[in-house]
C-alpha cells in the first residue's frame, strides 16, 4: 500500500498535467509597496540567506563559453550567485528568443520556492510595478526606503562605482562578473551609446517614457492573440522590459564593476545579481499574465522558435519571439542542473501545470 501510493506520487510528478486539478488555493503575489515592513524584512532576509548559502555543485553551463562570452563557474560563490550564472549562461537562449516569457515565469517561480525551502520564507513574490515610478523615476518615493532590514535602499554612489551604500543591500556580495556589491547607476538615456543597433531606434529617447501607465495598458489591451508582437513590445530595447534594465544601470542594467576583468560583457547577463530583479521580472509576468486574461484568444497564443533573429531589423520584425527551429509546448526549458525543469506548456497556465498563482 505505501509502495502504490508512492509509485503514484511518483507518477504523478512526471506526468505534471495530473497536477491540474489541485490549484484550489493559489498564492496571491502583491506590489512590493502593499508588503508590510515585517513581510518586506522576511523577503529580504530570505535572499540574503540564499547569499550566504553554498554553491550549488549540480549547476553546470551548457552553452558554449564562445558563444556566452562568460567566465567560468566560482565555485566559492554562494547559492545565490549560482542562480545569477543559470541566467548569465543561458543568455543567448533566453532573450529574444520564444523562451523569453515562459523561462523568466518558471525562473521567478523556482526562485521563490528556494526562498521558501532553503531559507524558510513563507511568502510570495513580490513584483515591483515599475509604471508607478515610470514619471519621477529617479526622485520616486521607491528609492527612499534606507532601513537596514526592510528597506531595498536607493541609487549607488558615483564616487564608489555606483554601490548603494543604504538599505538592506548595500552589503550585498556578489561574485559575477568578479567579486562586488550591488550597483545602481540611474541612466535616463541608455539608448544613446546603444545607436546603430536595430534595436534601439530612438537613441535619445528617455527610458521611464516606456513603461508608464499608459503605455503598459495600451500593450496588455493590444497585439490580440499576436505572442511574437507582444513579446516583440515587452522585451526589445526600447520595451518596458529592457527599459527598466537599462534604465537602472548598474547590475539590472548590465555594466560591467570597475573592478571586472578587461574582457567582461556587459549586457544581460548577470542581471540576475540586483535583488529587484525577480520583483521586475515577476512584474513583466504580471503583464504577460494580463495580456493572457485580456482576450480569450490570448491565453495559450504561443508562437517562439530557438535562435535570436535580432541579425537585422526585417528579420527580428518577422521573428520577433525567435526563428527557427519553432519551439513547441512540450519543449523542455534548460535549468543547467540547477533546478527542476519544466515544459513550456507547465508554466502557460499560472494556476495549472506546475503553477499555483495568481496576480493582485
Ligand atoms: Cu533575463
Amino acid at each position: 500500500m505505501l509502495f502504490s501510493s508512492a509509485l503514484a506520487t511518483v507518477l504523478g510528478l512526471l506526468a505534471s498535467p495530473v497536477f491540474a486539478a489541485n490549484c484550489t488555493n493559489p498564492s496571491v503575489r502583491r506590489e512590493w509597496r502593499t508588503f508590510t515592513t515585517e513581510e518586506k524584512s522576511e523577503w529580504i532576509s530570505a535572499v540574503k540567506c540564499l547569499s550566504d548559502l553554498p554553491h550549488n555543485p549540480d549547476l553546470f553551463a551548457t552553452v558554449p563559453p564562445s558563444v556566452s562570452s562568460i567566465v567560468p563557474i566560482n565555485a566559492s560563490g554562494s547559492y545565490y550567485d549560482d542562480f545569477v550564472y543559470v541566467h548569465m549562461d543561458l543568455n543567448t537562449r533566453i532573450h529574444f528568443t520564444g523562451l523569453f516569457l515562459p523561462w523568466h515565469r518558471w525562473y521567478v517561480t523556482v526562485y521563490e520556492t528556494a526562498l521558501q525551502q532553503k531559507c524558510n520564507y513563507t511568502g510570495v513574490s513580490p513584483y515591483w510595478n515599475w509604471s508607478m515610478d515610470a514619471t519621477e523615476f529617479f526622485e520616486s518615493p521607491f528609492w527612499s526606503d534606507s532601513d537596514p532590514s526592510s528597506g531595498l535602499g536607493g541609487w549607488g554612489d558615483p564616487s564608489k562605482d555606483y554601490e548603494v551604500q543604504d538599505g538592506a543591500f548595500s552589503t550585498f556580495n556578489l561574485s559575477y562578473p568578479s567579486y562586488h556589491t550591488l550597483r545602481r547607476n540611474f541612466t535616463a538615456q541608455p539608448y544613446l551609446g546603444l545607436a546603430g543597433l536595430d534595436l534601439f531606434p530612438e537613441p535619445a529617447l528617455y527610458a521611464n517614457t516606456t513603461f508608464t501607465i499608459e503605455k503598459i495598458s495600451e500593450g496588455i489591451n493590444g497585439f490580440v492573440g499576436d505572442y511574437p508582437k507582444f513579446q516583440q513590445w515587452m522585451e526589445w530595447g526600447e520595451g518596458p522590459h529592457g527599459s527598466v534594465h537599462l534604465i537602472m544601470g548598474g547590475d539590472l542594467g548590465g555594466s560591467c564593476p570597475a573592478s571586472a576583468p578587461a574582457n567582461c560583457t556587459p549586457g544581460p547577463t548577470f542581471s540576475a545579481n540586483e535583488p529587484l530583479f525577480w520583483m521586475h521580472h515577476a512584474m513583466v509576468d504580471k503583464v504577460w499574465y494580463d495580456w493572457q486574461h485580456a482576450n480569450e484568444s490570448n491565453f495559450w497564443a504561443y508562437v517562439g522558435g530557438a535562435n535570436q533573429s535580432f541579425i537585422n531589423a526585417s528579420f527580428y520584425d518577422e521573428y520577433p519571439s525567435g526563428a527557427a527551429p519553432m519551439l513547441d509546448l512540450d519543449y523542455l526549458m534548460p535549468s543547467d542542473g540547477m533546478f527542476e525543469q519544466a515544459t513550456i506548456r507547465d508554466v502557460m497556465n499560472t494556476t495549472d501545470g506546475l503553477l499555483c498563482y495568481i496576480y493582485e
